[in-house]
């Protein structure tokens, strides 16, 4: 094959094909940075979309965008060594402003808390002035010494913040469920990626929150990938930044906060659950471009009247709100136009040729299952609208029996090894609730717990590891 289409079967190198999909499909390129990457029009087309659909959630439940300097003064995450502390070599600095050595270095953000909830100190003082609800769409950086990979792994990366202080607990614990739920709809419906939800184990959890709560997807390699998080901070950051209010009652109370992030990491996801061995498959709903048109002509003979038609077809297509592109270049053959946009992962491909013409009808191409149907020309929209539909339908139920597949029960120490080691995927088994046993099976198999489901399974079996009682069912997996 051509060094324009992928060479390696995402069966046979998952890793590779990976690696390729990225870069032949236009998603991302390699920056001269070690281990960033250069967001290319495939991928930021994508973070848009998701920036769009999310935005939309939040502003109807009141949050606002705002935005924090990038730098943080080093004394700021000093006052929070306690809940950063295993963070600290990642952190990336500035010590140097020109030729000025700076006073006190500025941390490149990891994340925002220290210097959004200091200003939070400031701006709150009575319960008039709450809750506040804000989230910001910025960049991060962490110095990643593990390997890094497009998207999963990078040394700076795009993702969405939301911070928010409330006056009651009860408050708190809503907003982080409630925003547990926008992103499980984003995940499911529009990136169609099932994913599996619950709350993270003391080990596992951001040490600056009373519980973190978790979205987990499976890939194609059986390894789970966190998608997002959403944290119960209770008042662990009020105390430390001294984040008050007076109350109606006219007493002090310290604020109640959660904290929530989704990143340029879902890019990763989609690629790897939906790609194939023609590259990307972009879910209708987060497509930019659902439908490309390729007249069928050729270089003699007369094509107006095909070209005619297919500007037709656009116009209506867009008409009704279906996002299209006509391809009318002629510098390429429709067959090298199709294994382009196939690469690209565009949802549906029109044909028109003249024995379509002819028969007063178009022929669709789906992506996904790469089927043909043909529809009469006047039925256009009506066909279209159904295929993107079905479309995004078999993704997510495809995605959803490959994840379904790959969770296992399994009642003994033996099996839990053998099933990680020849099938992998998610491993339900009894844990007696230590971290002792956790870190052991984390050191001895690289599982670690994913998650413990929110509604517990009851169980009379003991512990995977320790066979002492059990507390409950939780997931098991390797992650990214
Ligand atoms: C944890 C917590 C939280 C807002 C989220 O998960 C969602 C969005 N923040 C992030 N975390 C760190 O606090 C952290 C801190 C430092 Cl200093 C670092 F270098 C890396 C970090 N990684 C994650």
């Amino acid at each position: 094959m051509s060094d324009t289409g992928i060479t390696v079967s995402k069966k046979d190198n998952f890793s590779e094909w990976y690696v390729e999909v990225v870069q032949k499909s236009c998603l991302a390129d390699y920056a001269p940075i070690k281990g960033c990457i250069i967001f290319r029009e495939q991928s930021y087309a994508i973070w848009e979309k998701i920036q769009e659909l999310f935005n939309k959630k939040i502003k109807s439940s009141g949050h606002k965008n705002v935005y924090f300097p990038m730098f943080i003064p080093e004394s700021f995450l000093k006052k929070e060594a306690e809940h950063f502390e295993g963070f600290v070599p990642e952190v990336a600095w500035v010590t140097q402003g020109g030729e000025t050595i700076l006073e006190e270095k500025l941390a490149i953000r990891p994340t925002s808390e220290t210097i959004i909830y200091s200003t939070f100190a400031k701006w709150i003082r009575s319960w008039r002035d709450l809750p506040i609800k804000i989230n910001q769409w910025c960049n991060v950086v962490r110095w990643e010494t593990k390997a890094t990979k497009p998207f999963l792994r990078t040394r700076e990366f795009l993702w969405q913040e939301g911070h928010t202080a409330h006056k009651t607990s009860e408050e708190a614990k809503k907003e982080v469920f409630d925003i547990l739920d926008e992103y499980k709809d984003i995940m499911e419906k529009f990136l169609a990626i099932p994913v599996l939800v619950g709350i993270k184990t003391d080990n596992e959890k951001f040490a600056g929150a009373l519980y973190t709560t978790t979205l987990e997807a499976l890939m194609p390699d059986g390894k789970a990938l966190q998608m997002g998080t959403s944290h119960n901070l209770g008042q662990n950051f009020a105390k430390v930044f001294n984040i008050e209010y007076v109350g109606e009652d006219k007493k002090n109370h310290k604020v109640w906060q959660t904290s929530w992030g989704i990143s340029t990491r879902l890019i990763g996801a989609l690629i790897m659950v939906h790609g194939d061995d023609r590259g990307l498959v972009v879910p209708p709903q987060v497509a930019s471009v659902q439908v490309v048109i390729v007249p069928i002509t050729y270089k003699k003979g007369d094509s107006s009247a095909i070209i005619e038609k297919s500007k037709e077809i656009l116009e209506n297509l867009e008409k009704n709100n279906i996002s299209a592109v006509l391809d009318d270049r002629k510098e390429y053959t429709p067959g090298w136009k199709f294994h382009e946009w196939e690469l690209k992962g565009i949802p549906i491909r029109i044909e028109i040729g003249p024995r379509d013409l002819k028969q007063n009808q178009i022929t669709l191409a789906r992506r996904d299952t790469y089927q043909k149907t043909n529809a009469k020309i006047e039925d256009t929209v009506q066909a279209t609208k159904s295929l993107l539909d079905e479309i995004q339908e078999n993704l997510y139920v495809t995605a959803k029996e490959r994840l379904l597949e790959k969770i296992t029960k399994v009642d003994d120490y033996e099996a839990f090894k053998d099933t990680l080691k020849t099938k992998g995927g998610f491993l339900k088994a009894a844990w007696c609730g230590k971290s002792s046993c956790e870190e052991k099976i984390k050191a001895e198999t690289g599982a670690t717990i994913r998650l413990k489901p929110f509604m517990k399974e009851s169980s009379t079996d003991k512990c995977i590891l320790c066979n002492e009682e059990s507390e409950e069912i939780v997931y098991f997996a390797r992650s990214y």
